[in-house]
């Protein structure tokens, strides 16, 4: 059974930057479960991607790895040889955790997982790269090259999945509805879901202003 997340239950007197340190990496598969609306969806069809794309003697990236459940679901469907998983994630609790259940399912010759900053990756030979809900986290200033430095490192016919939550305030003005935004919308519809999931207003409450300086959304 997944641990629940309480990280935000009680009332923190100071909240403090979001950090993926141990009590997150402790409850992560209930918090992003519960938080991202389609996250499972996400990681079934990233299989259904591999199958298609990961060709023998390359590499597949997941930057930002976390609890490693898209390199499972990913290497759950490759059919052919000699493929390289590489896992990077910059936060050792989570790093730590994703090795004890991703070194069960994958082949420990074909997995290397590194603790380092996404920015310092280099990317060769990859039929597959894979950025589950992590550029967000990454400073505006460096996404561009990130997403350059993969471009340059996927091999021809490779793919790129990039999930992002994006901040649609600006250049989405519903004219319809004066004052309103799409934002606002999309907010309100997030609040929702987590309310439906169990979390109270003020654990959605606190994690928003947590995440506030640390998930700066483009738009
Ligand atoms: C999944 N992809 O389950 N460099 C490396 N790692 C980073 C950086 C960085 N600069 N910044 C944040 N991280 C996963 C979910 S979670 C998304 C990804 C979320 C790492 C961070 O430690 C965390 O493990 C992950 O990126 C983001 O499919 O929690 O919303």
């Amino acid at each position: 059974m997944k641990t629940a997340d309480k990280v935000y239950a009680a009332k923190h007197k100071h909240v403090m930057d979001f950090a993926f340190d141990q009590n997150v990496a402790d409850v992560f598969p209930d918090m992003i479960r519960r938080s991202v609306p389609g996250y499972e969806t996400i990681i079934s069809l990233l299989g259904v991607l591999s199958a298609q794309y990961v060709t023998a003697n390359s590499n597949v990236y997941d930057i930002g790895c976390s609890l490693g459940a898209s390199l499972l679901s990913v290497h759950s469907q490759v059919d052919v040889p000699s493929v390289n998983y590489i896992g990077i994630d910059n936060s050792p609790e989570m790093l730590s955790r994703c090795r004890q259940t991703v070194e069960k399912a994958i082949d420990p010759g074909q997995l290397t997982l590194v603790e380092q900053s996404a920015e310092k990756t280099e990317i060769t030979n990859a039929s597959m790269v894979v950025m589950n809900f992590t550029l967000q986290f990454m400073p505006p200033e460096v996404r561009l090259d990130m997403v350059r430095n993969i471009y340059q490192g996927l091999l021809p016919g490779g793919v790129f999945v990039l999930s992002e939550k994006l901040d649609r305030s600006v250049d989405r003005r519903d004219e319809s509805r004066p004052g309103e935004y799409e934002q606002d919308t999309i907010e309100m519809l997030h609040h929702t879901f987590k309310s439906l999931n169990g979390y109270s207003d003020l654990e959605i409450n606190q994690k928003r202003t947590a995440l506030e300086n640390v998930m700066l959304l483009d738009n």
